[in-house]
């Protein structure tokens, strides 16, 4: 493949935008050579600059679960256009939206739409604050939860990629706020409460990890989970912004049947616009501004179009259950077929394949993974026109607009690139 548009245009990117990307794990920094400057997606199909064509796994890092340029969510955002594009006021559709996130996740009794993840985790630990009247935040290594300040220790995601411990800029008395704990281990959770129960305002938590790779939650986990919280008077919040609508159409909490107090939503839930949500026990959210005393705000919150395109998206897959038996048949086959050697991880739609003996459960045994190795993989597997998440410690992404074809030439193009 030929690069020359995206090196071009790599050049003048790093002139005025850090690093060159608006977003650090898009940057290839992980895999070695330079992100490559997409034109255009269709279905599950991207197309660079230089006119290369690609299978989909980011899907804009999970949003499109329905792929690229979906009819249903390209004729909603452009019946959105006909009546305007923002109007800071409450609209109709604001309800609609807010209705049919109630209406899949029985959990969330209020629901706050945002305009990204990071907004939705914010404010949710924000909220468990002020409710509980407690400072202390409890979150796992390895887990990632948008760049919140407080939140942005021995965090997953781009942070593990790039290898930055704990990024410069938080305040020490911000994470000094944050208690770090390994994941999928219930000791160390009871541990932590027994020094610290009285203070800890909350648990967040990936039910099921996408930010250090995917990694399940070992049986019992989330439920001894939910029994501590609760004999602490913490809340627990389930930070679905990447399982949300993903693993199922209720969420991680319907697959795994653990009722949170707060739950956090996006990617899936803006069917690719610019949406995030926190919700779930009234009593907690009835706290919010300006029913309550806990400010949060936003000038795009519930933008007519990231709502209608939402909605699209809700509305498809709540009339579409088949989705969810598609999504999970494609993703045993990928799993099925990884190459030799590598460890698979998967829920549902969204899977890893780790480059080290394995098993995966927590971040130590993530980051034991060989990811020179893994980056000759990806570039193997790009050359051959199988996008992949640019980092080890991220989770690929399977959409319903997958085809058996698409699978077929992944799994071949996997077996001449596993043993590079
Ligand atoms: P955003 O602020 O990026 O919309 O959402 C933050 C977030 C919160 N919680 C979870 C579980 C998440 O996975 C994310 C964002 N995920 C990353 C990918 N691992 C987004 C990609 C990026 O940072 O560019």
């Amino acid at each position: 493949m030929i690069h020359t548009q995206s090196e071009a245009l790599f050049r003048r990117a790093v002139q005025n935008i850090p690093g060159g990307v608006n977003s650090p794990v898009r940057a290839f920094r992980s895999v070695g050579g330079q992100p490559v400057f997409m034109a255009r997606g269709e279905g599950s199909h991207l197309f660079d600059v230089d006119g290369n064509e690609y299978i989909d796994y980011v899907g804009s890092w999970g949003p499109l679960l329905l792929g690229h340029r979906r009819a249903e969510i390209l004729e909603a955002i452009a019946g959105a256009l006909e009546i305007g594009t923002s109007f800071g006021a409450p609209t109709a559709g604001e309800l609609d939206l807010a209705d049919a996130i109630c209406d899949a996740v029985p959990s969330i009794e209020m629901v706050r739409l945002v305009n990204s993840g990071t907004e939705a985790t914010m404010s949710a630990i924000r909220v468990a604050r002020g409710f509980t009247g407690r400072d202390l935040i409890v979150k796992f290594e390895g887990c990632y939860h948008g760049h919140v300040d407080s939140l942005l220790v021995k965090a997953g995601s781009g942070l593990a990629t790039l290898g930055i411990a704990d990024t410069q800029g938080v305040p020490k008395a911000f994470a000094d706020t944050t208690i770090a704990l390994p994941y999928n281990s219930l000791p160390a959770l009871e541990e932590a409460f027994a020094v610290h129960g009285a203070r800890i305002a909350a648990v967040i938590v990936e039910p099921v990890v996408g930010n250090m790779g995917c990694v399940p939650p070992l049986p019992g986990y989330l439920e001894g989970m939910r029994e501590i919280t609760v004999r602490y008077g913490a809340l627990l919040i389930f930070d679905e912004v990447m399982t949300g609508f993903r693993v199922a159409f209720g969420g991680a909490q319907q697959r795994y049947g653990i009722r949170p107090d707060l739950t956090t939503l996006g990617k899936v839930i803006g069917g690719g616009l610019p949406v995030g949500a926190y919700g779930g026990r009234k009593d907690i959210m009835s706290m919010v501004a300006p029913a309550g005393p806990i400010y949060q705000a936003g000038t795009l919150s519930g933008n007519p179009l990231a709502v209608a395109a939402g909605l699209a998206m809700l509305r498809y897959l709540k009339q579409h259950p088949e989705v969810y038996t598609r999504l999970e048949e494609v993703g045993a086959r990928l799993e099925a077929g990884a190459p030799e050697g590598v460890t698979v991880n998967r829920v549902g739609s969204m899977f890893t394949y780790f480059f080290t003996p394995g098993p995966v459960t927590d971040w130590e045994s993530a980051k034991q993974c060989d990811t020179a190795r893994f980056g000759r993989f990806f570039r193997g597997m790009l050359e051959r026109g199988v996008y992949l998440a640019p980092s080890q410690f991220e989770a690929a992404f399977v959409g319903a607009a997958h085809s058996d074809e698409d699978i077929e030439k992944t799994l071949a193009a996997g077996r001449e690139c596993g043993g590079l």
